[in-house]
């Protein structure tokens, strides 16, 4: 009872890269400075007070005794490559911060002269998603720096691109408004195990009657708990969309006056759709799922809303466009609200994205016009992050000019998850690539790292940061001071720009100056939005246009769309391509991968973590696999078997368990240190692009398996 005295809450807010960023309160012990309890903010409208497994448990990841918590660099003669866990730092030797920013701003600066500015390769991603963790300061050096622009595409730039083509900006159904919907679609989307916040609001709808529909090629936890599970082929959501949109048009269900004042292209659309292709029996062949069904699920998608019925909202969510045709699918699905009209109903609509609700001012934060200013004076190259393997093992890495000479990671584990990764690994083995790491721990990318740097959690700094899956601003207080001798992204990359000799004031730029630059705009969404109005009410909702009765309906009337004619584009019409590593188009291997996230790891990061390793024990390890294709295989439940295609192999043990179809066979990303064989399943995924986006395609991968021989298998 006395130590309550001593504590305080701090509101802070989870900034892992996903849709839900939850309001979480820190408790701190003010005499030991140590955090000792996180909680789901009760006040927040979507965290409502809890939070996921992975994260409640976070201050054993906060405190692990792994953590990184000083500079270091690679000692000589060591060369690069895979250590086990926990013998790590043995490659390394202790040094001060002073010496480690001076040692690569020598190297970068050597390097630079040398081989030319854009020989140097940032890679990021969404370690954090807070405004100022994600991109500022960072981007502001390698801007200045000269060096190689990153396509961040590693996740949703398929999606994002294909619902800007459509709607002309990212903005979907509120969470909030999920308990009015009749009839939920989960499309490609782990609502339970990926986006649980949003779960008790579809709980609620169904309390009052509402169905739940899973659209997955996977049994996920989420569609174990719907009322129908659709297990369609990977690759086909196209052809699922234009059968649903056959049916309606068919039977003359569409929204005729919302169509007329909304979209543009219908005509086209509607030819297209009515082909004898996208009719329910030709539909049902190429995407597993019967025609009756289409049938069904058409007619109840199109008359929702409609005669005092309860409406449609579809959350889809990214698992569709990881696939080699996956802008197409999105563009497809992302049409049906617009047939159907079912943005005009509270409850009704599309989710996939939230995050152009939030106008934060990322080019203030990210300043790309100091590329003139660096030693190129021009805009520099672009390389696309999902092909990091074909960047660093290429004279012209891959795109024309320089090879890459310097890798700057932070914010990712490109070493785990990035696809192809044989190439990626050959390519950081490399002893004249110069590789520094920002990491919090030392993992797959660390392992071919020449200087590694301690990064702190989100308990550690402060940030602000919107949601791509609610509509809710908030900032992220620091709560304890950064473990060790952590320093955040904005301390690092200021400090470098210093070192660099940048004379930009920019560089000084701190955290408040930066949230202040963040929320600096005339846009009326952030009218009376401060950093003092976030710090004192941790979040604040951003208001949107709002109809006559008071509800935010987006895209219920043409003000609503961005797009260059103002309306819902159902131009170009979406056709539908069997992705080429798909069953449609196998010939060496035969079976359709599913390299999936795991339910209680955040990507790569929470997987050295013994809590959350134990949470994921079940299936950690696992190739789950239908009997059809186990059977002729001789493999049975628990064989160890071998996984392979043309890029890479990986030992797993199979598991014949009824959650994939015939033709699919589905594991878990983990990392490679913690496998038998010291690889994980990107060694089999491809640097394929998506049709649009440039976007990752690790849902289009083919392989074969065989079981492994009890001698081989040791
Ligand atoms: N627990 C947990 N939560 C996470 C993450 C995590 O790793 N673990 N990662 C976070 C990140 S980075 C993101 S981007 C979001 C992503 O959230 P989601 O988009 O939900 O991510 P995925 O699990 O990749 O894909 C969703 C589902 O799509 C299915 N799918 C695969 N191919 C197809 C297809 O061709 N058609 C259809 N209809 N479905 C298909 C997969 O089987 C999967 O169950 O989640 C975030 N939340
Ligand atoms: N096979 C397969 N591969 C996949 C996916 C899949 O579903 N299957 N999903 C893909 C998707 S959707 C995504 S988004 C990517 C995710 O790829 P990444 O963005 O690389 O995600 P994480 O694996 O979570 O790694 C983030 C790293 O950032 C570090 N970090 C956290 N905070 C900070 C910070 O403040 N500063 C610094 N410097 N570092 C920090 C963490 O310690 C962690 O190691 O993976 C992709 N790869
Ligand atoms: S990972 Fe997602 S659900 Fe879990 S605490 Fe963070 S924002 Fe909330
Ligand atoms: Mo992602």
């Amino acid at each position: 009872m006395a130590g309550k005295l001593h504590t305080r809450v701090v509101h802070a807010v989870c900034s892992h890269d996903c849709p839900d960023s939850c309001g979480v309160l820190v408790t701190v012990d003010d005499l030991s400075g140590r955090a000792v309890k996180v909680q789901g903010d009760p006040s927040h409208p979507v965290t409502r007070g809890f939070l996921c497994a992975k994260v409640a448990r976070y201050l054993d990841r906060v405190y692990s005794p792994d953590r990184l918590l000083y500079p270091m660099r690679r000692r000589p003669n060591v060369p690069k490559g895979p250590l086990p866990q926990g013998r790590e730092s043995a490659a390394f030797e202790r040094i001060f911060w002073d010496e480690a920013l001076d040692e690569i701003a020598t190297r970068l600066h050597a390097i630079s002269t040398e081989h030319g500015p854009e020989s140097i390769l940032p890679y990021s991603y969404a370690g954090t998603i807070g405004q100022l963790g994600y991109g500022s300061m960072d981007r502001r050096f390698f801007h200045r720096l000269g060096a190689s622009q990153l396509d961040r595409t590693i996740c949703s730039s398929a999606g994002g691109a294909a619902l800007t083509s459509v709607y002309g900006v990212r903005l979907g159904t509120a969470p909030e408004d999920f308990v009015h919907a009749g009839l939920i679609l989960a499309w490609g989307a782990n609502i339970h195990g990926n986006n649980i916040h949003l779960w008790p609001f579809i709980e609620e709808a169904r309390r009052h009657g509402a169905r739940l529909v899973v659209i997955d090629p996977y049994k996920t936890r989420t569609a174990a708990l719907a009322d129908e599970h659709l297990a369609i082929n990977p690759g086909t959501d196209t052809a699922f969309a234009l059968g649903l949109m056959h049916v309606i048009l068919r039977e003359s269900l569409e929204d005729t006056a919302y169509i007329e004042h909304c979209t543009e292209g219908f005509a086209e659309l509607k030819a297209h759709a009515l082909r004898p292709e996208h009719a329910p029996e030709a539909v049902a062949r190429v995407t597993g799922i019967d025609a009756a069904v289409i049938e069904r699920l058409a007619l109840q998608y199109a008359q929702a809303g409609r005669h005092g019925r309860r409406p449609a909202a579809i959350r889809l969510n990214y698992g569709v466009q990881r696939s080699e045709n996956g802008g197409t699918a999105v563009r497809a699905v992302a049409m049906l609200p617009l047939l159907t009209g079912a943005w005009q109903y509270v409850g009704g609509g599309l989710q996939l994205s939230t995050s152009g609700t939030f106008p934060f001012q990322s080019s203030a934060l990210q300043m790309p016009e100091l590329m003139q200013a660096s030693p190129l004076g021009r805009p520099a190259r672009v390389i696309n992050m999902n092909r990091l393997g074909e960047a660093l093992t290429s004279p012209d890495a891959g795109v024309g000019g320089p090879p890459v000479k310097a890798l700057f990671v932070y914010n990712s584990n490109p070493g785990a998850v990035a696809p192809n990764q044989n190439a990626v690994l050959r390519g950081m083995r490399r002893d004249d690539l110069f590789t520094v790491v920002h990491e919090q721990f030392l993992n797959d990318t660390t392992d071919y790292a020449d200087i590694v740097l301690p990064a702190p959690s989100f308990l550690e700094t402060k940030d602000v940061q919107g949601a791509y899956g609610h509509h809710f601003a908030q900032i992220s207080q620091q709560a304890i001071d950064p473990l060790g001798e952590a320093r955040n992204n904005v301390r690092l990359f200021g400090e470098l720009g210093r070192r660099m000799g940048f004379p930009e004031s920019c560089f000084d730029d701190r955290e408040d100056a930066l949230i202040d630059q963040a929320l600096a705009t005339d846009d009326p969404r952030f009218s009376g939005i401060t950093r003092q109005r976030l710090e004192r009410e941790g979040h604040v909702r951003i208001e949107m246009p709002k109809n006559s009765e008071g509800a935010t309906l987006p895209f219920s009337t043409q003000e609503w769309f961005r797009t260059p004619s103002g309306r819902g584009e159902f131009t170009p019409v979406p056709i539908f391509h069997a992705p080429s590593e798909s069953r449609a188009n196998a010939t060496v291997y035969p079976l359709e991968l599913l390299p999936r996230k795991a339910d209680n790891y955040m990507n790569s990061t929470f997987a050295n973590i013994p809590t959350h390793q134990r949470m994921e024990a079940k299936t950690a390890g696992l190739l789950e696999m239908h009997a059809s294709d186990a059977d002729p295989r001789g493999i049975a439940n628990g064989d160890e078997v071998e996984v392979f295609n043309a890029r890479g192999s990986i030992r797993l043990r199979a598991h014949v368990d009824g959650h994939v179809t015939a033709g699919v066979v589905a594991t878990r990303l983990d990392w490679n240190k913690l496998t038998p064989d010291g690889v994980n399943v990107n060694v089999l995924t491809s640097e394929r692009l998506t049709d649009l986006g440039g976007g990752a395609t690790f849902y289009s991968t083919l392989v074969e398996v065989r079981k492994l021989s009890p001698v081989a298998a040791d």
